[in-house]
């Protein structure tokens, strides 16, 4: 891609701007901010590039295409650039499908577009009717609406549009946001303040934040939705909800995102009147054949259900003897004349306990591999447990060939700091796609099972646990929003590094000084590993507090075991971790040889996982010298210290950004260095209580006690 050449900048320049033209930034605009170019080296190559707009064709996505153009040209540009529709010119900007526009129909550009599918797009300097023009095209409006937005972004990143070749088509084909937000507006897991859906007042009322969520959501190639929390409500299904969940379908169609729903499996019964929900029950199939009728009947275009099923409480088909397979497929029956799809959630949490809480999933779902409908995904969380700050990739990946799986990934922060640490997820996402199932040799990466390349999958899809609410930075900490921001650039581009990811998106949030950008990017992508280490070092997992999961609760131990601490730790005098081989749960035989093989022997484990697959002794010997217990206090000591490295660095760049952005990174960065030195303080005081060995000397002895950490109390952390 020849236009990815960057234009170098003149820091100098940047610390006079960054003082007068970004006061008031509260941080509303996203990655979105279109502020006018000031170097004018880069605006002379845009202006002359970019004479006038011609966006050929007709439709509510063009309209959406337009406006966003003309916003983002002449904020950037400091002047409107003309709209035009007859005369091409040098320099025109030239907009349309083959089909709208017969100068596009006239290009070379039909080979290309066969591959572009409905959403990829093209961007390419040609010569129209002779004259220099820069071409954005696509088979559908809405690849010329990702292709606009793909181009905002050369231009907010300072690349050269001189002479553009880009043919971009997406990954995967559902990439959704699942909100789990309430109907009473709160939001399960939730930092960011309420949830968006102002039920209350929709449909009459609609706020202007949903079309910025659309907007926000499209630049990404984000295209769905689902509205409402996987723990759900059957009156969302009931006509007034429906009602007020078309007014939100309305205000998203043209910018291509679709709505989805959660479906309480017990509807039939709790808003359906009838007496059972069993799937195989002629009036239960009716009843959500008729639903799944009456909701298209309002949106033509409805994506589909969401499902958790027997999972923590919720009801699902098991209640009634029946597997996951035919719960699902039921659904999908009633979906499947409308194209609409169901992603029935793999992450069960039976109501007995078992013996090893990670192999649950495989257990269930395994066995009913190829037994799904065609328009049915099981959604997979990336690794067994829960969204800890590290787990080894799922072992379900690459063991249902059969079966769409789907990717889920939290987005929201609760495991890695809640609203107040700044962690940058990419990484963790990478992780875990560029693990090696060896499901069919080497090279079966899960990156391959999600893109649908490996078994050969006609859908495909992921899916991120959103962290939006109704703050008005969206997601409450500054750089929470590079985690959504980076979920849809992944689900678009699953080849994109978590490097080209933070820098896009510095670039855009901020600045494109490169005084900031090259130490905040370092910050960022360090940044997941350094809270792995003063929260879950060494492939420890599942050690927070009870209930809100902020701080840590290595000692929880009340109450049904695989809800506690001590059961995923399993420290005692002679040592700390969950063996996972043969001699323990065994649940390495989920995966394929390859991978077990590496795992089993605590050798050849990769040190970031060895407690999550071992017991060890606390004087095993690391490979750095040091034993078990005094590398977990390093683990510890480093994962703070680095922390405040973090602070240092982010205090060295005032000046360079908008003070109020600024200042509440800063003040972020002071929470989160309390907080990780309250994580590391307390879990290594608490395993000293197993290992009776001292704190290695080098490192500084924690201020408090073991008990005064115990007694700390939150009942009033949010997102619950
Ligand atoms: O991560 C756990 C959360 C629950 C959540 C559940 C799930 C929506 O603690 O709050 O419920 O997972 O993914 O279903």
């Amino acid at each position: 891609m020849k236009s990815s050449t960057r234009y170098r900048i003149i820091p100098a320049l940047f610390a006079l701007l960054a003082c007068h033209s970004l006061s008031g930034e509260n941080g509303y605009r996203l990655w979105l901010r279109y502020d006018t170019i000031h170097d004018t080296v880069v605006l002379q190559a845009y202006h002359s590039a970019l004479k006038q707009i011609m966006v050929e064709g007709h439709s509510g996505t063009l309209n959406a295409v337009i406006e966003e153009l003309q916003n983002g040209l002449s904020g950037m540009l400091g002047q409107e650039i003309p709209l035009v529709s007859e005369t091409i010119t040098e320099g025109t900007l030239l907009i349309g499908t083959p089909a709208s526009s017969d100068r596009i129909a006239a290009l070379p550009v039909k080979d290309l577009l066969r591959r572009t599918g409905n959403d990829g797009f093209i961007i390419k300097t040609c010569l129209v009717s002779g004259k220099k023009c820069i071409v954005i095209t696509a088979n559908e409006d809405l690849g010329l609406m990702y292709g606009t937005f793909h181009f905002l972004r050369f231009l907010q990143t300072r690349q050269q549009i001189a002479d553009i070749d880009v043919v971009s088509v997406p990954s995967v084909q559902f990439r959704l946001l699942n909100h789990w937000d309430n109907l009473n507006r709160t939001v399960e897991r939730g930092y960011a303040g309420c949830s968006l859906w102002d039920w209350l007042l929709l449909p009459d009322t609609v706020s202007p934040r949903y079309k910025d969520y659309a907007r926000a959501n499209a630049s990404i190639g984000i295209n769905g939705a689902v509205l409402t929390n996987v723990n759900a409500d059957a009156l969302v299904l009931t006509p007034q909800y429906l009602e007020k969940t078309a007014a939100l379908a309305e205000v998203f169609r043209p910018y291509g995102i679709k709505v989805y729903l959660t479906a309480r499996f017990s509807a039939p019964v709790e808003v359906g009147g009838l007496s059972t929900a069993d799937p195989l029950d002629p009036q239960v199939i009716d009843w959500w054949q008729k639903k799944a009728d009456e909701i298209y009947r309002q949106i033509p275009d409805f994506g589909g259900f969401l499902v958790k099923a027997n999972s923590e409480g919720q009801p699902g088909p098991q209640n009634y003897g029946r597997t996951h397979a035919e719960g699902a497929n039921m659904l999908a029956r009633a979906l499947a004349p409308h194209g609409g799809i169901v992603m029935w959630r793999a992450f069960v949490y039976d109501s007995n306990v078992p013996e090893d809480r990670a192999k649950q999933a495989y257990d269930e779902f395994k066995p009913l591999d190829g037994k799904f409908s065609s328009n049915v995904f099981i959604q997979v969380k990336n690794g067994p447990i829960d969204f800890q700050p590290r787990e080894p990739f799922h072992p379900l990946f690459g063991s249902m060939p059969g079966t769409p799986l789907m990717m889920e990934f939290q987005l929201t922060q609760e495991y890695l700091g809640q609203g107040t640490h700044l962690v940058y997820l990419a990484p963790l996402f990478k992780e875990c796609l560029q693990s090696d199932t060896y499901a069919k040799g080497k090279g079966s990466e899960v990156a391959r099972i999600i893109d649908g390349t490996l078994e050969n999958h006609t859908i495909t899809g992921m899916a991120g646990v959103s962290n939006i609410g109704t703050d008005s930075d969206w997601c409450g900490h500054p750089f929470a929003q590079s985690n959504w921001y980076a979920f849809g650039r992944l689900s678009w581009d699953l080849s994109l590094t978590a490097d080209t990811i933070a820098e896009e998106w510095l670039r855009m949030t901020f600045t494109n000084n490169e005084t900031f950008v090259i130490p905040v990017k370092q910050m960022m992508m360090g940044s997941r590993e350094y809270a792995v280490n003063y929260m879950t070092p060494l492939g420890l997992h599942h050690i927070m507090a009870r209930d809100h999961h902020h701080g840590p609760g290595p000692w929880v131990s009340e109450g049904r075991p695989d809800w506690t601490s001590v059961y995923y730790h399993r420290a005692d005098t002679a040592g700390v971790g969950f063996d996972r081989t043969a001699s323990g749960s065994d649940a390495l035989s989920q995966y394929f040889p390859e991978v077990k093989q590496q795992y089993e022997n605590p050798d050849s484990c990769p040190e970031t996982l060895l407690l999550w697959f071992h017991h060890l002794p606390w004087d095993y010997r690391m490979t750095t010298g040091r034993t078990l217990w005094e590398e977990l206090c390093h683990r510890y000591y480093e994962g703070a210290d680095s922390v405040k490295k973090m602070q240092q660095t982010w205090k060295s760049l005032e000046g360079l950004i908008d003070k109020e952005r600024f200042e509440q990174v800063n003040a972020m960065l002071s929470i989160q260095l309390k907080e990780a030195g309250w994580w590391r303080d307390a879990c290594v005081l608490y395993f000293q209580s197993f290992s009776h060995r001292p704190i290695p000397e080098e490192l500084e002895k924690p201020a408090r006690s073991l008990e005064y950490y115990r007694n700390i109390k939150e009942p009033t952390i949010p997102g619950i």
